[in-house]
């Protein structure tokens, strides 16, 4: 039976834009608007590493507010000492009115609830500040994978030649790439370095041939500084170092001085090592603390925030699930406040689930992981058939367009 008094369906609210239509649309006052919109956008805000102490005010103030905080069993035990994770939940109105709060609590909620602050904030901001050859394009930003290697897992071989690989990076600039990411190094698991000389004598030619009319900002994947220094000097504009600038104790001078953005990839090991039974306890938390931990070593080093970039490493120390977990939380990682790059084109965990042994039949799959992108926010995706990806792109942001950032 169909029920049909009243016409009950769910809607789904993403954020304030969307709370604001679907009110709007039924002709409710503006003034009604804007003291409800709040009411519709619902948030869950992970804690960790709380006092124990904190985090039972935390309860109280979010519950005398009609929100709730589920913590941990020492919270409620009141072990001193320890330390307690809480999930707290609730709509935009009533953090709005929690926060406020929290600045006059003691035991660290001060600083918790300007954290908590800033997390929600980025979470739903539309684009966040950053170096200006990102500022201008259109997210999701498509970035063509250019490797100049014999062994990439998907592509090696095709472009080692310099020609068919500055071919090839105007052939992805036509189709719509908004940046080419040039590697001449393979860092596909159990892949063995290749040392500067080599990877500059791959590299070079091809940023000199493509020349400074050359109409999309280019990247150098590398975790070389000397690479990193050279390819900079011959063209490229973006450092992408999959060892987040671990690699090379040179790499975050050069990066500094060059005053250029560097994407920071989270892997677990190194390309040698990283697949031999990665474990996590929770994969998705602690790719997040290592991005924190990397944002915050970079900036004591002197390289400005808007030049960093953060990406969750896909393929790099995970197995099939551990990617499934941070592809369905990619979002969260918008709590960084830094633009969001996602690799997933192609990867072998692709391969597993569509049962294809061929990296370039699984286009299909990669455009699944674009759409994903564009629907959790992320900035960048980092692709090889620029061509479908750029479509799928296109598709998914009339889909999921930016809404508005919330207030807090
Ligand atoms: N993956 C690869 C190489 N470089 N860089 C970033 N930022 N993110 C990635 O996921 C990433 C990367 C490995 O893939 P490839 O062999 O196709 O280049």
């Amino acid at each position: 039976m169909i029920p049909l008094a009243g016409l009950p369906q769910v809607v789904a609210i993403h954020d304030l834009t969307e709370a604001r239509k679907a009110m709007e649309g039924m002709a409710v006052s503006a003034p009604g608007v804007s003291i409800m919109e709040k009411k519709a956008l619902f948030r869950v805000v992970r804690l960790k590493g709380m006092d124990v102490r904190a985090a039972n005010i935390l309860k109280q103030e979010m519950l005398s507010r009609g929100g709730e905080v589920a913590i941990s069993r020492d919270v409620y035990e009141l072990r001193e000492g320890r330390e307690a994770e809480c999930l707290v939940m609730g709509t935009a109105s009533q953090f709005e009115r929690l926060l406020p709060k929290l600045k006059e609590q003691p035991f660290g909620l001060r600083a918790v609830g300007e954290a908590m602050a800033a997390a929600l904030i980025h979470y739903d901001q539309p684009q966040v500040p950053c170096h200006e050859c990102l500022g201008g394009l259109v997210r999701p930003v498509v970035m063509g994978v250019l490797n100049v290697t014999p062994d990439s897992f998907s592509d090696g071989g095709d472009f080692l030649d310099t020609d068919a690989a500055v071919k090839r990076a105007w052939e992805m600039a036509d189709e719509g790439a908004g940046i080419v990411d040039v590697g001449a190094e393979s860092t596909r698991p159990w892949s063995t370095e290749v040392d500067a000389d080599q990877e500059l004598a791959r590299l070079l030619p091809v940023l000199q041939s493509l020349g400074p009319d050359f109409p999309v900002p280019i990247s150098v994947d590398t975790g070389k500084a000397r690479v990193a220094a050279a390819a900079l000097e011959a063209g490229a504009s973006i450092v992408n170092d999959i060892s987040a600038l671990r690699g090379d104790p040179q790499m975050a001078a050069v990066v500094r001085d060059a005053g250029c953005p560097v994407i920071l990839v989270h892997m677990k090991g190194t390309p040698g090592t990283m697949q031999d039974r990665p474990t996590y306890e929770n994969v998705v938390e602690e790719v997040y603390e290592f991005l924190v931990e990397r944002l915050s070593w970079a900036v004591d080093q002197g390289i400005p925030e808007e030049n960093l970039l953060v990406d969750p490493g896909i393929g790099f120390g995970k197995t099939t699930e551990h990617n499934l977990q941070l592809l369905r939380q990619l979002r969260g990682l918008r709590c960084l406040g830094r633009p969001v790059v996602l690799g997933a084109s192609r990867k072998a965990f692709l391969g597993r689930l569509l049962g294809l042994e061929d990296p370039k039949a699984r286009t299909a799959g990669t455009l699944v992981t674009t759409v994903l992108a564009a629907m959790h926010a992320a900035d960048v995706v980092r692709v090889h058939d620029v061509k479908e990806n750029v479509q799928a792109a296109a598709v998914a942001r009339a889909l999921f367009p930016p809404g508005s950032g919330l207030a807090l």
